[in-house]
């Protein structure tokens, strides 16, 4: 049903769009030249490269839904979240927001944006549901799908291959991440999907946040599979997680297309200089490279630094020299999931080489409590890969806040959390673009609410608000933020 799930009055009024979609305002005659006629800075001047690319973001299990759709396997989250005591709203996503079903009226949401690029994630239960062996066609029918709605709507796709939803089966046969047979299960997985939907997908993403499937995942066991491994596990857990990355770029090149691109979309650990002096942002890319010893140095360097492997001891990974070979497999860019200062660093005469900051209690956050507004990251972490590594090509593949979105008295979400939130992270993107760092584009997380994994339901992410009830989808105010910015192509 295109579109009709919210009423399109409402959503020209909160927007000051028509009721055919079309600006009511010119974007010549808006707040550019508003900001002009009053004496302000022309915010036109210090926009974004020509050509950087808008987009937004979601993952399969968060908005899908139909987990018992056209043979689909079960994931570890369905079993997770059907474990009393692991969601806070002892919530699932076996509909989540249906996506698989409203796809389309998705797409229009995306379009309504004038957004470019879609980053999405693929269920590899739909299409493996057994983790390997025979291939389910159905299960990639829904993407085929997808790609066509989004081609027909000029939308860029960006696929994600593991977004977390392990097979339940892997988890069963092999302990999942635990063993190395699931490293090289993801790699039969990225082959089969790269020969599939590689004549459409240029850009493929391997795995979405190591670090949190790791620790939370495994260590904490807050996420799917709820596992609190030892120290010397979870290194091999690490480890095998970085192989997995590894293997799947090797076999997306043996199976895509001529020129596809891969690259890891991580959430590194963000290190941020407390203050902008040459030495504090020396420690600050000192603390980076080292504090993702397992993650992006490792993927870039092809080698575990000599302080993670020292600190390690004997719980360091097993690994082989072949391992760091395959980890290290030339990738095409870095992307980047950027919510928070993860350490304020200051320059310190000690072995590291740095101080982390421990953060005050008074450090504010957004409505999720471990979500601290610290925009500087924005500028920090791309600045700090492009210039440890020499990467050449940056996507911010996340960046969003939770609110509390309570409609007021008339109707309207006025989200101004979160506009305050992307105003300023965006520029501190555009610093970042205005100064050189190479970064190619952004996926604002996300689209529209969805399944905040062990959250459930109760933080809501999106620019559009979903009716869990009823599914509909309804613009927030921040929709019309990221509108005006994307068609000024700089922060409104
Ligand atoms: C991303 O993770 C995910 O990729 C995405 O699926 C998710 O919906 C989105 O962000 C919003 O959360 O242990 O309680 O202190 C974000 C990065 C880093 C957020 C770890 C939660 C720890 C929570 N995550 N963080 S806690």
């Amino acid at each position: 049903m295109p579109f009709k799930r919210f009423s399109r009055r409402q959503f020209a009024r909160i927007t000051g769009w028509s009721a055919l979609g079309m600006p009511v305002l010119s974007v010549g005659s808006g707040l550019a030249d508003q900001g002009k006629e009053n004496g302000l800075p022309d915010r036109r001047t210090s926009g974004f490269p020509d050509g950087f690319l808008w987009g937004t973001a979601t993952s399969s299990y968060q908005i899908e839904g139909a987990v018992n759709k056209d043979g689909r396997g079960r994931s570890i989250w369905d079993v997770f979240a059907h474990t009393g005591g692991t969601i806070s709203d002892h919530s699932n996503a076996d509909t989540a927001a249906d996506h698989f079903h409203l796809y389309k009226e998705d797409v229009q949401l995306m379009k309504a944006l004038g957004a470019k690029a879609y980053r999405f994630s693929i269920a590899w239960p739909r299409v493996f549901p057994e983790g390997t062996g025979s291939p389910n066609p159905k299960g990639l029918d829904f993407y085929n799908r997808l790609l066509d709605e989004l081609s027909a709507n000029g939308m860029e796709p960006f696929a994600t291959l593991y977004h977390w939803d392990l097979p339940q089966a892997l988890q069963d046969r092999h302990g999942g991440w635990t063993s190395r047979e699931t490293s090289k299960a993801f790699a039969d997985y990225a082959a089969h999907v790269a020969g599939r939907l590689g004549d459409r997908v240029k850009h493929f993403f391997t795995i979405n946040e190591c670090s949190r499937l790791v620790h939370l995942g495994h260590g904490l066991g807050a996420d799917a599979p709820g596992l609190k491994l030892s120290p010397s596990e979870l290194k091999q857990v690490r480890h095998n997680v970085a192989l997995g990355h590894g293997l799947a770029v090797q076999a997306i090149r043996a199976h895509g297309r001529a020129g596809i691109r891969v690259g890891p979309a991580e959430n590194a650990v963000s290190c941020i200089p407390a203050i902008e002096t040459p030495a504090n942002i020396r420690a600050a890319e000192m603390a980076t490279r080292e504090l993702n010893a397992g993650y992006l140095t490792v993927m870039l360097e092809g080698r575990y630094t000599d302080a993670y492997l020292a600190q390690a001891g004997k719980d360091a990974p097993k690994h082989t020299a072949e391992d760091l070979r395959i980890i290290s497999s030339p990738i095409d860019f870095v992307g980047l999931n950027v919510y928070m200062p993860d350490h304020y660093v200051v320059a310190a005469d000690n072995e590291r080489g740095f101080t982390l900051a421990p953060f005050p209690a008074s450090f504010p956050h957004m409505n999720a409590a471990w979500l601290r507004p610290g925009p500087e990251a924005m500028y920090w972490v791309p600045r700090h890969v492009a210039k440890l590594w020499n990467v050449k090509s940056i996507y911010i593949t996340e960046n969003g806040t939770s609110g509390s979105d309570q409609p007021a008295a008339d109707g309207t979400i006025y989200d101004v959390d979160r506009i305050m939130y992307l105003r300023n992270y965006l520029t501190h993107l555009q610093r970042a673009t205005s100064e050189g760092v190479p970064v190619l584009g952004y996926f604002l997380w996300s689209l529209m609410d969805n399944f905040e994994w062990s959250d459930g339901y109760e933080q809501r992410f999106g620019l559009y608000h979903v009716d869990f009830g009823t599914k509909r989808r309804t613009p927030k105010l921040s929709a019309s933020f990221y509108r005006e910015t994307i068609a000024r192509n700089a922060v409104a």
